[in-house]
């Protein structure tokens, strides 16, 4: 099994390139952010809590994220491995992952941080929210959503950096070329499924 974290601020091309990853490896995607979503969708307790946070562009509490994580390992256990997209987001929720994937005889063995400078980040986000009809697309939620970025979620780079799992690749160039970069180092641990 290889599991891989992919790290990076809002806008940074999490959603975008885990698609590719997934088409190519086969990996099993969790993406918080869609659970996320799709809970608030289906206005469940769970969805509804969320929301109150998320239209703020704050992070949701860790004991919400951490519980719906949990059941979505479970559910695939025969999977060639995950790719977290959007999680971990604190320590506490790293901590947390390290936990629940120990007692599943496996770990994290990757983590790809896609480093995109700010001002690239708000007008994808912007141009994202033309389309995308999310809560978190203006420009006063994003400059929240960035700003929780800086002081919650970077030290779970830290945290993985301390860990010697973190590689950094730049996330400015074109989708395909991004991809080309991550590619790269997911190949030292697993070959593509054509
Ligand atoms: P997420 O759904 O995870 O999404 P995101 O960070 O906004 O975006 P992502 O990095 O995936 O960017 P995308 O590919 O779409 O989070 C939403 C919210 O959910 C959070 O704010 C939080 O409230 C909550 N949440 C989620 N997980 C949580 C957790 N673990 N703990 C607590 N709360 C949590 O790309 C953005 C745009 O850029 C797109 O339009 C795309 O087309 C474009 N783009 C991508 N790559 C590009 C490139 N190379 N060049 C040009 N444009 C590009």
């Amino acid at each position: 099994m290889f599991n891989l974290v992919l790290f990076g601020p809002p806008g940074s091309g999490k959603g975008t390139q885990s698609e590719n990853i997934v088409s190519t490896y086969k990996l099993q995607h969790i993406s918080t952010g869609d659970l996320l979503r799709d809970e608030v969708s289906r206005h469940t307790p769970l969805g509804t809590e969320a929301k109150k946070y998320m239209d703020q562009g704050m992070l949701v509490p860790d004991e919400v994220v951490i519980g719906m994580i949990s059941g979505k390992i479970d559910d695939a256990r025969d999977a060639r491995g995950f790719i977290f997209d959007g999680f971990p987001r604190t320590r506490p929720q790293a901590e947390a992952l390290d936990k629940l994937l120990e007692f599943k005889n496996t770990k994290i063995h990757l983590v790809l941080a896609l480093d995109v400078p700010e001002a690239e980040l708000t007008k994808r986000l912007l141009g994202r929210g033309e389309t995308s009809g999310r809560s978190d697309d203006n420009e006063d939620i994003i400059k929240k959503r960035i700003t929780e970025y800086h002081s919650k979620t970077q030290p779970v780079a830290n945290y993985y950096n301390e860990h010697g799992k973190l590689e950094t690749v730049t996330g400015n160039h074109s989708i395909t070329d991004t991809f080309k970069m991550l590619a790269k180092h997911i190949n030292k641990y697993l070959l593509p499924i054509k």
